[in-house]
């Protein structure tokens, strides 16, 4: 079976699926200080997939002045990287335009000076396998910049973690051309299913969930 057939030609969202979208920030886009060519395009993407979810995390690099992978002189391969989403800087905003349900998830990483961080699964205060296997959540679905880096290694940390991971190909925007091939090619050969947005389908199915009187759900499995 290939990975296509084994992926489907559509793909029903339900109560087990979270769609995870990564770094849609002001210095990832155009016009920031570590721009994704064409990284504003997810943004329209990410908006009409968020109604066939019930569950949401957004993660954000969220870097001190001082972070380890800043440099005058950055290389982007080797991880160094010009100064970018900076915390409590327009560039580290979430990009203008980017809708997100009231009860979203928001994963800050990064923040630690001395550490790099390239997915939400490695943040240390909070964990979010643990958090997604509590409300039952099975599958994850990838949307966000750049699939070269955090893209590809949030892929790689969800598959490691037992969820079964879908990259929205028309969702997601690389650094580089050749290493954005490359990440797509390593993810596709460790089992992650590519799909595009229009075969994203809403069973329409949620989990149950009382609610309080702001009207934000109260889980039981808290
Ligand atoms: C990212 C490089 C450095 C990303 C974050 O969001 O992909 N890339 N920091
Ligand atoms: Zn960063």
């Amino acid at each position: 079976m290939t990975l296509e057939e084994n992926c489907g030609e559509t793909t029903l969202t339900g109560a087990s699926d979270a769609l995870i979208v990564v770094d849609v920030q002001d210095d990832f886009c155009p016009g920031g200080s570590l721009a994704v060519e064409r990284g504003d395009e997810v943004i329209p993407v990410i908006n009409r997939l968020i109604p066939s979810f019930g569950r949401w995390i957004y993660t954000r690099d969220w870097h001190p002045a001082n972070h380890v992978s800043f440099s005058d002189q950055p290389l982007f391969r080797d991880g160094s990287w010009p100064p970018h989403a900076v915390q409590g800087t327009r560039g580290a905003e979430f990009c203008r335009g980017l809708d997100m349900p009231m009860n979203a998830i928001l994963v800050s990483k990064g923040d630690d000076p001395e550490r790099e961080t390239y997915s939400g699964f490695q943040v240390d205060r909070l964990d979010l396998a643990g958090y997604l296997y509590a409300r039952k959540v099975t599958r994850v679905f990838i949307t966000g910049l750049a699939t070269d880096y955090c893209v590809r290694q949030t892929c790689l940390d969800a598959l490691s973690r037992g969820f079964q991971v879908y990259l929205v190909e028309d969702a997601v925007r690389g650094v580089a051309p050749d290493s954005t091939a490359g990440a797509f090619a390593e993810l596709m050969a460790a089992g992650v299913c590519r799909v595009l947005s229009h075969q994203i389908e809403d069973s329409g199915e949620r989990a149950v969930a009382p609610y309080d009187e702001h009207g934000n759900p109260i889980y039981e499995d808290d």
